[in-house]
């Protein structure tokens, strides 16, 4: 009897490493990492912070090592972008309101260009990464996706990028989960990309159950949700 249980642990320890070796995920040269928004004014003390934000910069600095392609974005908005409740009379932040292109959230004033609150974090520590797209600086449409503005039309080039780079798998993480994470992700899939979200590199705001319906979303685009732990340590 002693035998048999040990043998049975034995046998079960086996089979989930066997188990974790075949789940983890090696990325190789047709994978990128996304880094979204990892910018002071979505971190503790900014504009628009997003809780427990500054949690995802050690995750995403241990995933980085494994990508040889990382891009990283920037939300950089005008001073007065139509995105910012201060510019709508009577509006607070986290109300909506309907703009040509559809329904708009409306955010405290953040990431300005230029400014201290737009810059990436300094804890980052990602040397290679290749490319910072910028979106959101048109002053009358909001850019949440790395990939297209909130017209669903204005590209920011990068599936083009990816693309000509011959990427065809794309891992995202940063801030903010239900927002630009996600919108990321779902034009990442409508652009054929292969789409991971490594939920611990990520956080969100979570308003008027905006976390929940980006997590179903995503999930019915086919976007896999991940941990870093799934992510094999070298590239
Ligand atoms: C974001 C709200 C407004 C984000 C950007 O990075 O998720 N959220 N602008
Ligand atoms: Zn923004």
């Amino acid at each position: 009897k002693v035998l048999a249980g040990v043998s049975t642990v034995a046998l079960a320890s086996l089979v989930s490493s066997k188990l974790w070796a075949a789940t983890a995920i090696k990325p190789d040269d047709a994978s990128a990492l996304l880094v979204i928004d990892v910018q002071n004014c979505f971190l503790p003390g900014g504009s628009l912070a997003v809780k427990e934000g500054e949690q995802v910069v050690p995750v995403i600095n241990k995933i980085a090592k494994s990508f040889a392609n990382v891009v990283m974005t920037q939300d950089w908005h005008t001073p007065g972008h139509v995105s910012f409740a201060s510019v709508h009379s009577g509006k607070k932040p986290f109300e909506t309101i309907d703009l040509p292109y559809g329904k708009q959230v409306l955010w405290p004033d953040h990431c300005v260009q230029g400014t201290d609150g737009a810059a990436l974090s300094k804890d980052l520590s990602i040397p290679q990464a290749e490319l910072i797209i910028r979106k959101g600086f048109h002053k009358d449409v909001d850019s949440y996706s790395a990939f297209l503005e909130a017209d669903g039309k204005t590209t920011t080039g990068l599936a083009a990028y990816l693309k000509s780079r011959k990427v065809k798998r794309v891992f995202v993480a940063g801030l903010a989960t239900d927002f630009c994470v996600a919108w990321t992700a779902l034009d990442a899939r409508k652009a054929g990309f292969e789409v991971y979200v490594v939920e611990d590199a990520c956080r969100g705001i979570d308003t008027q159950g905006s976390l929940a319906k980006a997590w179903a979303d995503m999930a019915k685009a086919g976007v896999k949700r991940i941990q870093s732990g799934d992510i094999a340590a070298t590239a």
